[in-house]
């Protein structure tokens, strides 16, 4: 197929990419404009590359009449949270918006992949403004910690250095890596909570204080 050809139907994808990542970063400012704390710590996004596409219809024997229904990752979108606990309330917010309409969920946190990744996913239905109309379309959002993201990234980079045919000894030591994580992101919420029923205490004592 013709590059024109694979432009012109990613190009919308593209402007959902934009759009969605704008509006998942306004989230993070409206918090902190209210001296909240955001559940969202960072946001990125891309259009899946021709080349990881191909790959992917190739594997999955997907027809080309097909690709848009078939294949829900060609918009993705990555949300990172600092604790475990704001995944939820990212997942939430999303289900809770009338410009995104939520498809399936996939909930790889209590159904660890066999890698040992794990990640929050939603497929999402959101319709943007071409030059020919509306156009509905799907978006993949991946929603993880900080610490998920930095075993995802490496795993991926390892999966891609071995192309899908990583060693055994070295897929067991990712496994690990991914214990390791979950203890990592379990430590940190726990440190958190001490520190916010601490925070809350001194609160409660200030304001007995005010009180007498
Ligand atoms: P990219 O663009 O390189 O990120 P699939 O795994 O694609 O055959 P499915 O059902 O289409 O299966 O999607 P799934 O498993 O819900 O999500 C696919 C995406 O999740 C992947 O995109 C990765 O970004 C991420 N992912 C899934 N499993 C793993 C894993 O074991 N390790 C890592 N690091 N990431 C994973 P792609 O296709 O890799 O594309």
């Amino acid at each position: 197929m013709e590059i024109q050809l694979w432009r012109s139907i990613l190009c919308p994808y593209e402007l959902a990419v934009k759009e969605l990542t704008v509006k998942f970063k306004h989230i993070i400012e409206e918090y902190h404009e209210n001296d909240r704390y955001s559940p969202i710590e960072q946001v990125s996004g891309r259009v899946k590359s021709v080349s990881s596409i191909l790959e992917k219809m190739q594997r999955k024997d997907i027809p080309i009449e097909q690709l848009e229904t078939e294949m829900e990752d060609l918009a993705g979108v990555r949300i990172i949270c600092q604790f475990e606990e704001d995944i939820d309330t990212v997942a939430a917010i999303i289900r809770k918006r009338t410009d995104m309409e939520v498809k399936s969920e996939k909930n790889y946190l209590t159904h660890i992949k066999q890698s040992g990744y794990r990640s929050y996913h939603m497929i999402l239905y959101y319709t943007v403004e071409t030059i020919h109309g509306p156009k509905r379309l799907q978006v993949e959002i991946q929603i993880r910690t900080m610490a998920m993201n930095f075993w995802a990234t490496i795993e991926h980079s390892l999966q891609y250095k071995y192309k899908g045919d990583m060693p055994p000894h070295v897929a067991e030591r990712l496994s690990k890596a991914s214990d390791a994580i979950i203890s990592l992101d379990h430590e940190m919420s726990s440190v958190r909570n001490e520190i916010m029923d601490a925070q809350n205490s001194s609160q409660m004592q200030s304001n007995l204080v005010k009180d007498i």
